[in-house]
């Protein structure tokens, strides 16, 4: 490794904004603050002729310092009086809140788009306005949706699954239409075939990392380069932290435990993406479970419960 670790980060949700704080935070202390984080784009959608990017804008806000921590998503003091006018004309999802500032992010971004500038040029145009500290890049710059497939074969947005019914219907299967087309978006390879470390977020292994790797070249990027590839267990005592990782694991038959995620994400050795796995304290009992996959499992408090916290996570999977 260099004495400047180049380090990437694939990221999505809150579990991923708020680890990305922590990358942030460790290299700032160890003086080598570049970064890089590749964010899912796969629940993007648009609404009452807006883009959305609920992935993109919670690493955004978060590392901006502006993000709604009580709410998870959104901005801090945020107000919905044109949220009230668009329920009053019936547009858009009753159930879907979109506040005044945050739709000042979509209608820029929407903006951009439709002046013909790439996602990745909108994300690095939304990065500039705040001292982020870290390199965003979305996964990709085509559009790749997320569809919950229920047991009668019906399907919704991601996003009106979990806003609306609170991912209270079970759903057997979750399809991204658009990946088989996408391509990274520039950038990205580069910076994981350049990384000394990757890091894989606590993120949802679904519905938020499951869209990065889906975009073919990046698993097969993750497979060659020469830099260590460490996870980050987003199930501690058996449980997820916050959403409904636990329904969308169960929907693919993986188990809500960290071997079992970890088992699920693979050891490179064994054509999976996986070096190593940070398992939470509470589940040290699945270490030799992970080690005897080929993954190295070390065991580490897991709980960010704030940035001093998520910088320790941080450290830890630098440290390897
Ligand atoms: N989550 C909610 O639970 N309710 C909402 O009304 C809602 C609105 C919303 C608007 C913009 C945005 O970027 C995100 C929003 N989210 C909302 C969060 C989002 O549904 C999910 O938490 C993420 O997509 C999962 O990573």
């Amino acid at each position: 490794m260099t004495s400047v670790p180049r380090v990437v980060v694939l990221a999505g949700g809150v579990g991923g904004a708020k680890f990305t704080l922590g990358v942030r935070e460790a290299l700032a202390r160890a003086g080598a603050p570049q970064a890089t984080v590749i964010v899912n784009t796969g629940d993007d959608l648009w609404l009452s002729g807006v883009r959305l990017q609920p992935d993109v804008d919670s690493v955004l806000y978060a590392l901006a310092g502006v993000n709604d921590t009580q709410r998870g998503w959104g901005r801090a003091g945020d107000t919905e009086r044109v949220n009230e006018e668009l329920q009053a004309w019936g547009a858009g999802w009753p159930w879907f809140t979109l506040g005044d500032l945050d739709l000042g992010t979509h209608l820029a971004r929407t903006g951009w788009l439709r002046d013909g500038l790439t996602v990745t040029h909108v994300v690095e145009r939304l990065s500039r306005r705040w001292h982020l500290g870290i390199r965003m890049l979305p996964m990709t710059d085509t559009e790749v949706d997320t569809h919950v497939v229920m047991a009668d074969g019906s399907r919704l947005h991601f996003q009106e699954w979990w806003t609306r019914h609170r991912a209270g219907l079970a759903p057997v299967a979750f399809e991204s239409p658009g990946i088989e087309a996408a391509v990274p978006a520039p950038g990205v390879g580069e910076a994981i075939a350049n990384a000394d470390i990757v890091l894989i977020a606590p993120s949802n292994p679904v519905v938020s990392i499951g869209p990065i790797l889906a975009v073919p070249g990046i698993r097969e990027a993750l497979s060659t380069t020469p830099a260590q590839v460490v996870g980050v267990s987003p199930v501690i005592g058996g449980r997820v932290v916050r959403g409904m990782a636990d329904v969308c694991l169960t929907a693919i038959g993986v188990d809500t435990s960290a071997g079992a995620v970890a088992a699920h994400y693979g050891a490179r050795a064994d054509g999976g993406v996986l070096d190593a796995w940070l398992v939470a304290e509470e589940d040290a009992a699945a270490a030799a479970s992970v080690d005897a996959l080929g993954i190295r499992a070390v065991v580490a408090p897991l709980w960010m419960t704030d940035v001093d916290a998520s910088a320790a996570i941080a450290e830890t999977a630098l440290a390897l």
